[in-house]
């Protein structure tokens, strides 16, 4: 009897994924296929597309390995169609199959392309998640807001992480005030291991090198794990050395110290070479044997457990049309600094610098610098989606479009978050080490060197005040700008007007 194609997609690197555990070895063909389509969707960073093909090669050789059937297209294989679709249609007809299963894609976009295929298809539920979507809705139903905190309390009740009982360890669901500490001056972060590319890995950088050298970022240095064993290497370093220290200084911000304590396994994680529940026990036994404490704990399984999976329930939710919301109406194009171009605001250039080296920025570097910056000046929410989908390793639709078209952006009108993440240079300046390095002056409100995001922020709320002066947790900042006088107002909007026209001109911001 013929079988049928077991598609399985560059983030489903895994053994149990859903769309194998259904399949029958001896019958069934497994189709994985490198595409450019998928590498130019958008003009993804050099490091990301390596990552995801030489993760993709090894778990082909391992599936093969294993005893499966194995139908692998390479990126410069003649006969490759370039498309996903295009190559199950082509294994489909060699093989004569005339059925598909696949494990549902997590974008909307790759999920219509195989609907459309021609032939009967099965989408499985992508159950490596700790809640289904269908889960997800039944917790959302009939609320009037969609809070994450409430659906993290949910989610340790449900799933018993961090309990004791049905109270929660420590004596508070949340650390989060005790995880803002500014990074120590002088103090040096563990180092963070990575890997010199083996065999196969150096083959799909050089093969990226020749294919996409138009792309912004740097192949190598590449220092990234491209297997579990790897991948579970570096996260046991992180348990290890950082953990204990990622709680405290989440939010901290160094020059030159791209990591911190961060863990740097989204990559990894969101293509399955871990599984989120794997990892939050481990935290959790790191706590409970008494080597980290409590708020470092509960920080990283926050992320994990809460905001990871809020936004990929918000995502499914959202359904198709989410990319495309722009509910503040911003429009401005994506200023050159993004793609690597000059500016004197060091804060931007440390971040796109880093951005461009290693394909990582941590999560206070994309949400409070380049997200609050695009955000301040008004840029158009598709261009800012883009550019973050396609320059970080980690970036997957369903991840990356909740943070930025909801938590960064406020594009979806609040659906992720209940305020706008907007600061001044204030906040930076706290978090960070930058502001002593740049040509502007953070102190500086109005006047030839004031900090850029001092000037835009002001302007954001007032562009902005019907929408957000009734939120009760931004009246406050709407009391302090009318307490201005009228004449300081009157500079900071026009200071900013122009900077926004430089900004429109070309001109180095
Ligand atoms: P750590 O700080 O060590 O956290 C541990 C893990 O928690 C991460 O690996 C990640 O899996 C999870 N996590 C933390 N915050 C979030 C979050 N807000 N949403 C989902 N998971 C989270 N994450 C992605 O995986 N892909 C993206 O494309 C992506 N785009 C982002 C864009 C913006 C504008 C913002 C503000 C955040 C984005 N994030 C994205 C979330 C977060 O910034 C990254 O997951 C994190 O920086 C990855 O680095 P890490 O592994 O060192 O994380
Ligand atoms: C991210 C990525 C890249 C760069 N290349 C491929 C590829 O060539 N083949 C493939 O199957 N998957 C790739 N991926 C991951 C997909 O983009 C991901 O599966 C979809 O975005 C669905 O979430
Ligand atoms: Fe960034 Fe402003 Fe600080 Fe310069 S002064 S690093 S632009 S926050």
């Amino acid at each position: 009897m013929v079988g049928r194609i077991i598609l399985v997609l560059g983030d489903q690197l895994t053994p149990d994924i859903a769309a194998l555990k259904a399949a029958d070895p001896l019958r069934d063909l497994v189709v994985m296929a490198e595409v450019r389509a998928e590498a130019r969707r958008p003009s993804n960073h050099p490091q990301k597309i390596a990552f995801f093909l030489a993760a993709m090669r090894k778990h082909a050789a391992a599936l093969a390995a294993a005893g499966w059937r194995v139908a692998y297209s390479r990126l410069d294989d003649p006969g490759n169609s370039q498309t996903i679709a295009g190559e199950v249609l082509r294994r489909a007809a060699a093989e004569g199959a005339h059925e598909v299963i696949v494990t549902e894609p997590g974008d909307w976009r790759l999920r219509a392309e195989i609907e459309a295929l021609p032939l009967p298809v099965t989408l499985l539920p992508d159950d490596r998640f700790f809640c289904s979507g269908t889960e997800f809705r039944a917790w959302a139903e009939g609320r009037k807001q969609l809070r994450m905190e409430w659906f993290y309390r949910e989610m340790r009740r449900r799933t018993g992480l961090l309990m004791e009982g049905d109270r929660p360890a420590g004596g508070t669901w949340n650390f989060d005030q005790e995880n803002r500490k500014p990074a120590p001056g002088g103090l040096l972060t563990p180092e963070q291991p990575g890997f010199e590319p083996d065999d196969v890995t150096n083959d799909v950088i050089s093969l990226v090198e020749r294919e996409f050298s138009d792309h912004f970022g740097n192949a190598r240095p590449f220092r990234w794990a491209t297997d579990r064993a790897q991948a579970l290497s570096l996260f046991r370093h992180f348990l290890d050395t950082r953990l204990a220290e990622f709680g405290p200084y989440q939010d901290a911000m160094v020059a030159g110290d791209p990591v911190l304590w961060h863990a740097v396994i989204s990559p990894y994680l969101n293509a399955g070479l871990l599984g989120p529940q794997e990892v939050c026990a481990a935290v959790e036994a790191e706590w409970r044997a008494g080597r980290v404490p409590i708020q470092s704990a509960e920080g990283f399984i926050r992320q994990v457990l809460g905001w990871r999976e809020f936004v990929r329930g918000i995502w499914l939710m959202a359904g198709p049309g989410y990319t495309a919301r722009n509910a503040l109406g911003h429009d401005r194009a994506l200023p050159p600094v993004y793609w690597g171009g000059e500016t004197r605001m060091a804060c931007m250039a440390a971040t796109i610098a880093q951005t461009r080296d290693m394909a990582y920025a941590h999560h206070i570097q994309r949400l409070m610098v380049t997200g609050n910056f695009a955000l301040l000046a008004g840029i158009d929410p598709g261009a800012v989606h883009d550019w973050y989908l396609s320059v970080y390793a980690d970036a997957l639709e369903w991840v990356e479009a909740p943070n930025v078209i909801g938590m960064s952006q406020f594009a979806d009108g609040g659906m992720v978050g209940s305020k706008p993440y907007v600061s001044s240079g204030a906040y930076i300046d706290r978090m960070s080490d930058y502001c002593g390095g740049c040509a502007y002056r953070v102190k500086d409100k109005t006047g030839p060197r004031a900090c850029p995001f001092n000037l835009l922020y002001w302007h954001f709320l007032v562009r902005h005040r019907d929408r957000f002066e009734p939120n009760p947790r931004m009246t406050q900042m709407y009391r302090t700008w009318d307490r201005m006088p009228a004449d300081r107002r009157a500079t900071v909007l026009a200071e900013a007007d122009a900077l926004l026209a430089r900004l429109d001109a070309g001109a180095v911001v």
